[in-house]
């Protein structure tokens, strides 16, 4: 598929609405319009990336730092957990289409505010 019909390119251009919740020079998170919980936020890097089946070793940074940017967004959701480890919430990269990706742009799915079960469908 051309980057021009990706359709998560085309939220980080603003051509396709979105609820963003945080923006810098490497990623974009905003709200999943599909959400499988009370908080489901998608976190993207802003350079098109097919999935983790397509990371390079220039990728790794972009990688660590939307894991940085889910923490900092689950806190400030309030989903961090406390000190006795309750609460929480979850990440997920769904890899290929038998493990659920059907957007092809990497994505990590911070997903919370609900209790969750293991192991996932
Ligand atoms: P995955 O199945 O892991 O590829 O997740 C793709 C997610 O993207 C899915 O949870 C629904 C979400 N999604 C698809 N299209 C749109 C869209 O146009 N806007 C938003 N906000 N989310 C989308």
């Amino acid at each position: 598929m051309d980057i021009k019909d990706c359709i998560f390119c085309k939220i980080v251009r603003g051509e396709i609405p979105s609820k963003g919740v945080y923006r810098d020079d490497l990623v974009y998170a905003f709200h999943d319009i599909n959400p499988v919980a009370p908080t489901h936020i998608l976190i993207i890097p802003i350079k098109h990336i097919v999935g983790v089946q397509s990371l390079e070793p220039e990728d790794e940074c972009v990688v660590g730092h939307m894991f940085y940017v889910a923490r900092r967004i689950a806190e400030d959701l309030g989903l961090a957990p406390d000190e006795d480890l309750n609460r929480g919430y979850r990440l997920v990269f769904n890899v290929g289409r038998d493990a659920g990706q059907s957007v092809f742009h990497l994505h990590l799915h911070l997903i919370g505010g609900r209790r969750m079960s293991w192991p996932p469908g």
